[in-house]
């Protein structure tokens, strides 16, 4: 009797321990270069929880935030390519290294306003964009596009004209149009800065500063190095959420939590939007209220600044016209 209890007793304990083996949660990591508060980072950490909420907790996903894990975002991508990091947000800059393509929605001076980017990226443009980073080689999969504003110049001192970009070094996202774009402006390009370390670049006079949004301007420090923010608002580039396919299949996620995850992702979307548009009024604020000198351009100097850059159309553009045909066609409606 004593035997057959202990038999069933071991039994059971291995039972017990398989079951526990079984329902252990696959854990993956996600790099944002963001600070906690920041919108895309909060939109990281909803995600992050809707994924455990609708996998029942089969996924957990880890937020590493201010670029913790990784300080450059094309580092970040290299590392999702070979599977060693399931998930990045990530600005849609780097990821045209991977899909060419994705400069054709990224064109400096190519939407009307930010309904009209909306449009196209909630689109069926967008869409096919995200299919085809996943149809790429790169092993990357898009999962949601979230809202970066638009980018301007701040520089160490007042510019109103292409002409006074002349011998400032500029540092720009590591993405060949955007280099372009800073050439075409008569600047010096300086790629290979992580946004961490905009800041000290500028302190030390290897930039004469960069371009960004309000909150990236506002939040990484970089208005009290680069007091003068020009509102040339020379691109839309938005962010995005990816995923590793790699990654994925390493840690064995089934097709169907890939697909919740996908679900999840774009669930994030309209939260991230709601933060984003908080944010930039406050960072614009914020730096305002710090002393940062916001320089307005005329309807004119704008124009000087558009046509500088119009040559990228043909450079960057000429494989994708149907594409920017497209988003013209939308952008009629705006
Ligand atoms: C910010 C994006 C961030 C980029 C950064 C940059 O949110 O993902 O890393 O620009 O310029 O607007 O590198």
């Amino acid at each position: 009797m004593k035997k057959l209890f202990a038999v069933v007793l071991i039994v059971v304990l291995i039972m017990s321990i398989g079951a526990m083996a079984a329902t252990k949660p696959i854990k993956l990591k996600l790099s944002e270069v963001h600070i906690a508060g920041y919108p895309t980072t909060l939109a990281d950490q909803e995600f992050a929880r809707l994924v455990k909420e609708k996998t029942k907790g089969r996924i957990v996903i880890d937020v590493y935030h201010g670029g913790t894990l990784y300080g450059s975002e094309p580092e970040a991508l290299e590392a999702m390519v070979v599977g060693e990091l399931g998930f990045a947000r990530v600005s849609a800059s780097p990821v045209a290294n991977f899909v060419p393509e994705i400069n054709a929605i990224q064109l400096p001076y190519l939407y009307k306003n930010k309904d009209h980017m909306w449009a196209v990226l909630n689109g069926k443009v967008g869409q096919s964009m995200l299919d085809k980073i996943q149809a790429s080689k790169s092993g990357l999969i898009g999962l949601a596009w979230y809202d970066s504003g638009s980018r301007c110049f701040y520089l160490t001192k007042k510019v109103t004209s292409p002409k006074e970009m002349a011998g400032l070094k500029i540092r720009v996202q590591d993405n060949k149009m955007m280099v372009r774009m800073i050439e075409l402006l008569g600047a010096t390009p300086v790629t290979g800065i992580g946004p961490n370390d905009i800041y000290s670049n500028i302190m030390s006079g290897v930039i004469n500063g960069a371009e960004n949004n309000w909150p990236t301007y506002h939040t990484k420090g970089d208005y009290k190095a680069a007091k003068y923010y020009i509102l040339d608002h020379h691109t839309r580039v938005p962010e995005i959420l990816l995923a590793s396919e790699a990654a994925l299949k390493k840690a064995k996620v089934s097709d169907a939590d890939i697909k919740l995850i996908k679900q999840a992702a774009k669930e994030t979307q309209a939260f991230e939007i709601k933060e984003w548009e908080k944010m930039e009024k406050k960072s614009e604020q914020a730096v305002r209220a710090e002393g940062t000198i916001v320089v307005p351009l005329t309807a004119q100097q704008m124009e000087a600044f558009q046509k500088a850059v119009e040559p990228i159309y043909k450079e960057f553009g000429s494989q994708y016209t149907s594409i920017i045909k497209e988003i013209e066609e939308i952008g009629k409606k705006f």
